[in-house]
């Protein structure tokens, strides 16, 4: 019996599938001040998004406190929980003025009497929106928090909140480190998949409202009859959630897919095939979201193929999808195929003069710094230079800079930097936060995209920790202004425990970790110095090939002098690129923060820093600092074991050996190779790389994941 007993352990061992819903059961002293909740749950399912809402408060309360609600059409008792809209539950119809101001998508929870009964309530003005509220009910009691007094009112600051998904029509997941796409293509329309639903279960707990299935290298394949109707069939799942698809459209699609011999945007007849496409589309897909295009990039097709510019191409396709009600997510990641002098500076210089140009449904989607996702980079100077157009903000969520999936990296505070900068554009305060809601120039068109890190592994995101960044992405998108810190908090009681002796020392290792990856990479503001191609470990040494501006040495420019690329008036001013106070910030090597020091400055080895250390020590002493930092988060993350389930805990510290050694070697690397520059030896206590640089240039890695192919 006991033998048995033991050996029926590890199934209770968790494989995170589950992500940040996993309702287990509270521990008693938490779920006591619960026991009124729920008494009766009165909550119409009238429409698939009450179903939904519904069923998730059955599921997610039954799990938590072990006893699923009773369903009731109206109030009887204490302790009901009341859900819906004024139109679908005629007792909150009082609360009509106090929904005011929430929008379609915002929510209110609190205590009120109902039919003369203390009850919780979940209003909205609209189906979603209640389900957004008993997603954060239902977070609310899987953390903890007392309900007595509840006073939540909550509307998204950013209307499109949408992900990326960088997948192939084929399965293959560009930039992608957690397996295959969860897209079965080939058995849609016909077989949906349960994880769809978890997928859009999980998205609408965070409020995202959008998905772009396919990769911004798309074959114009995804726009055929075919692919459409698999599309559709991903969109009726996703519709009770409130989630709509877009779909990535390759410019060149009217001669690929469509016969024609040009995909000139003034053509008339490429115009017209346009608008046929987004008829047939809409037939198909009646709430279709629109397009996501990546034009004139690395290689794709574009309206500058036809001598047109970024505008003329973006309003063809608006033109085509504004009777439907359909936008343009158009990408501002451009470079193009003459190199210029320092591709910082492109974007800026091919966008900024289309300012006002584009039409009403058109987004210019913007990454958030001007290279590439780097481990760290300023803000990208276009946030604040187009006034006139509503600039969406892309993030990356899957890690192709960032140590892939292995590394423990959580990106909440990285988004935060990014979105607390202040761009100057309208004086001080004007931060990136508030052009990307819209406040800042009074755009009610806003977005937010995320290129997504989620595949077919059963945790969904490669790792359990990268599951962290799908869900403050989606916190972030909802609320631009929204601190990492509490997010990180918030995930990490649903993820692994409500015990403060979990959720601190893991809220601790989180909120480190970007800074640590940014010491043991690219550490000063250095950027660019991965694996060619795949982008996976040191290579600050490659340099050759197609285009210097795809090479290390192009970034770093380290020579006997000193190191750093510079972009102040002496060298490619780039920091022209940004207003005035930021720019003179920026400019000079005394005021620019030194976190930024490398990426605008070419600085002399024997420059003083902050802390009295001359570069090249300090630049050594970073490294190892980064690796200390892992090392830290490893014995952290051992003093867990047997507060975590034990599978989970298992692969999160081996995960964790992996990107100890991984560090070491970016560390080992990277200081070797800087070192036959600098001519100096390593600061005292500093140990010298175990092998010489030729050892670590011949490490060749021709499958690690992701690489396009
Ligand atoms: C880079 C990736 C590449 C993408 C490109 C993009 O290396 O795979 O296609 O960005 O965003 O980060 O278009």
């Amino acid at each position: 019996m006991l033998l048995a007993w033991t050996f029926a352990l590890p199934a209770l061992a968790e494989d995170g599938y589950d992500l940040w819903l996993r309702y287990k059961p509270l521990p008693e002293a938490q779920a006591r001040q619960y026991r009124e909740l729920g008494a009766e749950l009165v909550a119409p399912v009238q429409t698939p998004t009450q179903q939904a809402a519904r069923d998730e408060l059955v599921r997610g309360l039954g799990g938590l406190l072990g006893r699923e609600p009773a369903q009731a059409a109206a109030v009887r008792r204490n302790g009901a929980l009341v859900v819906g809209t004024p139109a679908s539950v005629p007792q909150l119809a009082s609360l009509q003025g106090d929904l005011e101001g929430l929008g379609e998508e915002g929510y209110l929870i609190r205590e009120a009497r109902i039919d003369g009964r203390k009850a919780t309530v979940v209003a909205a003005n609209s189906d979603v929106g209640a389900l957004y509220g008993s997603f954060h009910l239902l977070r609310l009691v899987q953390s903890g928090e007392p309900l007595a007094g509840v006073d939540v009112r909550e509307s998204p600051r950013v209307k499109l909140r949408v992900l990326n998904h960088w997948d192939n029509l084929d399965r293959y997941v560009e930039r992608g480190y957690a397996g295959e796409s969860i897209w079965d293509w080939h058995r849609l329309p016909d077989w949906l998949d349960p994880r769809y639903t978890d997928y859009a279960r999980a998205n609408a707990s965070i409020g995202i409202n959008g998905t772009v299935l396919n990769n911004v290298n798309t074959s114009a394949q995804a726009l055929t009859p075919l692919y459409l109707e698999k599309t559709a069939a991903l969109a009726s799942v996703f519709r009770a959630y409130g989630i709509k698809v877009y779909l990535s459209a390759r410019f060149s699609a009217p001669i690929e897919i469509g016969g024609l011999a040009t995909a000139d945007p003034l053509d008339p007849a490429v115009r017209q095939w346009w608008k046929d496409k987004a008829d047939e589309i809409y037939r198909t897909i009646p709430d279709f979201g629109g397009f996501l295009v990546k034009a004139n990039s690395e290689g794709q097709p574009g309206p500058q193929d036809y001598g047109r510019n970024h505008a003329d191409g973006a309003n063809m396709l608006a033109e085509a999808l504004a009777p439907h009600g359909g936008i343009v997510m158009w990408r501002a990641f451009v470079y193009s195929h003459e190199e210029p002098d320092d591709r910082a500076k492109q974007a800026y210089t091919e966008f900024v003069p289309h300012d006002g140009v584009f039409a009403d449904n058109v987004l210019v989607q913007v990454k958030n710094g001007a290279i590439d996702f780097q481990p760290r980079e300023p803000f990208h100077p276009l946030f604040g230079a187009m006034p006139r157009t509503p600039l969406m903000m892309e993030f990356q969520i899957t890690k192709e800079y960032l140590g892939f999936a292995t590394h423990l990296v959580y990106l909440g505070p990285m988004y935060e930097e990014v979105l607390r900068a202040d761009t100057h554009a309208r004086g001080p305060g004007s931060t990136v936060a508030k052009i990307i809601d819209g406040s800042l120039e009074s755009h009610a068109l806003t977005g937010m995209a995320g290129v997504a890190n989620i595949g077919v592994d059963r945790n969904w995101s490669g790792s359990h920790f990268d599951q962290a960044n799908w869900y403050v992405y989606g916190r972030m998108a909802w609320d631009p202004h929204a601190s990492a810190e509490e997010i990180a908090r918030d995930w990490a009681r649903m993820t692994f425990s409500t015990d403060p002796a979990v959720v601190e020392p893991v809220v601790s290792m989180m909120m480190g970790s970007h800074q640590a990856v940014v010491d043991y990479m690219t550490p000063l503001g250095l950027h660019h110095l991965m694996g060619r191609g795949h982008h996976y470990g040191p290579g600050p040494w490659v340099e050759g090939g197609p285009r210097a501006d795809w090479t290390s040495v192009y970034y770093h420019r380290a020579d006997a002098r000193g190191i750093g690329f510079d972009r102040s008036a002496t060298g490619s001013n780039a920091v022209a690129q940004y207003a005035p106070p930021v720019a003179e910030q920026f400019g000079s090597i005394d005021t620019v923060p030194e976190d930024f020091l490398l990426w605008f400055h070419h600085v002399p080895w024997d420059h003083r820093m902050a802390s009295g250390r001359s570069l090249w020590d300090e630049l050594v002493s970073r490294y190892g600092r980064g690796v200390d930092y892992v090392r830290g988060m490893r014995r952290t993350w051992s003093t867990l074991e047997g507060k975590v389930d034990q599978e989970r805990h298992h692969q999160v510290a081996v995960f964790l050996g992996i990107q100890e050694k991984e560090a070491q070697w970016w560390r080992d690397a990277s200081v070797a190779y800087f070192q036959t520059f600098s001519r100096r030896p390593l600061p005292a206590g500093e140990a010298e790389p175990p092998h010489d640089v030729e050892y670590y240039k011949s490490l060749q890695f021709p499958f690690a994941p992701g690489d396009g192919k």
